[in-house]
């Protein structure tokens, strides 16, 4: 897997150096997997956002502050969660960014660990740690008195924007009466009757969620056992109990896509989920996947790190990437306290906009790149007959190397968003293309190079 680092290093060399491609025979399709039918908007949407909002989000520490500052549940509770009110929140605005960005599907925690219900649960076990007021936005925060019911706005602003709308929910939860903070799962069980009442009561918060909102994807998280064994308090979610899930989701709505984190390394789920990191091309999984990304390293609001978005030219890169290996890509933004969409993703995501509205074809419902090999300017995707070259690290010698898709014949080549056909020769598996002195785009140049 590459880490963020090691992206970020291998972006900074191919922009310090003008190498050419190395030649390489084109070989089959690296990550060709059969997508379920009912993944087909899915796979060829390419490109979602993600969205971690919650109490956490006044707190303005990210999401896991509870844990890493080990609060109590009454503090968290009585200081934070019941401090919480997103009157500013606007589902249009945000949905307005994800669909110019070019993003297809949002997915909004619905449950992060925190255990704030962000709806109206009316699942008896979820209360505050009096016993007495549902833990939820509507039943525990300020907000409650707008009557809103801001999943249903997301919900609505993405039907009417022509997105599908997704929840993410977790299975650990740190407020809930049947565990306390701490432990490989992050949480420990205070019993296994507590465990097995949690589990019930978790399961009908999840039908709450379908009913409600008919969510088109289910991203689970906070699964970490790794166990196959019997559950124990520590390690008190099991492979077993993912499988179970799974089903459970499936008879809910068998259309609905899950993820992995049922219970993750068990191959369970629908699709894969590297987080902040793409696979290495010899290491792409052999089903369908979605690497999730961060803008700043925080997912949840940390107002520490609004000065530390990565570049865009890294996250395009990134999806660029993505795109080339078969993947889908959720990039996640942490909306403040507020509500407010925070000034550092809207910019990251006005960059992508202006990127796509050229680039798109290259991206949405492309195939993996035909070559075995990255080369070092960029990468490949591909449409029918059509390749793809990413061209990340322009050529100085207005000369581009590039390989031949299956020793096809070209109809034309041209820089996407252009019209002008660029000059090229052929010499066995290799295409050397005459292209402008200065990049079209500094930050990835599409060239689409349509065989016959
Ligand atoms: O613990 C969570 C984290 O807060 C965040 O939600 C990420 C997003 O994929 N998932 C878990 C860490 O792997």
């Amino acid at each position: 897997m590459k880490t963020i680092m090691k992206k970020l290093v291998m972006v900074i060399l191919v922009a310090a150096t003008a190498v050419t491609s190395v030649i390489e025979m084109p070989v089959q399709n690296a990550s060709a997997y059969s997508v379920p039918a009912n993944m087909k908007w899915w796979s060829n949407a390419k490109f979602g956002m993600f969205i971690h909002f919650g109490a956490y989000s006044y707190y303005g520490q990210g999401e896991w502050a509870m844990s890493e500052q080990k609060i109590s549940k009454q503090k968290y509770q009585t200081e934070i969660a019941a401090k919480f009110n997103p009157t500013s929140f606007d589902a249009a605005e945000i949905v307005k960014y994800a669909k110019n960005a070019g993003m297809k599907y949002i997915v909004v925690t619905a449950k992060h660990h925190e255990g704030l219900a962000m709806w109206d649960t009316k699942i008896e076990s979820f209360k505050d740690y009096t016993g007495t007021k549902t833990f939820s936005l509507q039943g525990y925060t300020p907000f409650g008195a707008t009557g809103r019911d801001v999943l249903q706005e997301l919900k609505d602003a993405c039907k009417k924007a022509g997105l599908r709308f997704g929840l993410y929910y977790s299975i650990v939860d740190w407020n809930h009466s049947s565990q306390e903070l701490g432990g490989s799962l992050s949480s420990t069980m205070l019993s296994m009757d507590a465990r097995a009442k949690y589990i019930t009561d978790m399961k009908a918060q999840i039908k709450e969620l379908v009913d409600l909102y008919d969510p088109a994807v289910m991203w689970f998280d906070g699964d970490w056992s790794y166990s196959d064994k019997e559950p124990t308090l520590e390690k008190w979610w099991t492979k077993a109990d993912g499988e179970e899930l799974y089903q459970y989701m499936k008879s809910l709505n068998p259309d609905i896509i899950v993820n992995e984190r049922v219970c993750r390394g068990f191959g369970l789920g629908d699709f894969e989920c590297p987080e902040r990191s793409i696979p290495d091309k010899g290491a792409v999984p052999d089903r369908p996947w979605e690497t999730c990304q961060s803008m700043n390293d925080a997912w949840g609001y940390k107002e520490s790190l609004e000065k530390a978005y990565l570049p865009l030219s890294f996250i395009i890169g990134d999806l660029a990437m993505v795109a080339s290996e078969g993947g889908n890509y959720l990039l996640n933004i942490g909306p403040k306290g507020n509500g407010k969409m925070t000034a550092g993703s809207k910019k990251i995501l006005n960059g992508m906009a202006d990127w796509m509205k050229k680039n798109s074809a290259s991206i949405y419902g492309v195939s993996a790149s035909p070559f075995k090999k990255d080369p070092a300017w960029g990468t490949y995707t591909r449409k029918n007959k059509t390749v793809y070259a990413h061209v990340c690290k322009w050529p100085k010698k207005g000369e581009l190397v590039m390989k031949r898709y299956q020793k096809k014949k070209i109809q034309k080549i041209t820089v996407m968003g252009k019209s002008k056909k660029l000059k090229y020769k052929i010499q066995g598996n290799k295409v050397t293309v005459t292209v402008p002195k200065k990049a079209p785009d500094k930050n990835d140049t599409v060239l689409a190079v349509k065989y016959k």
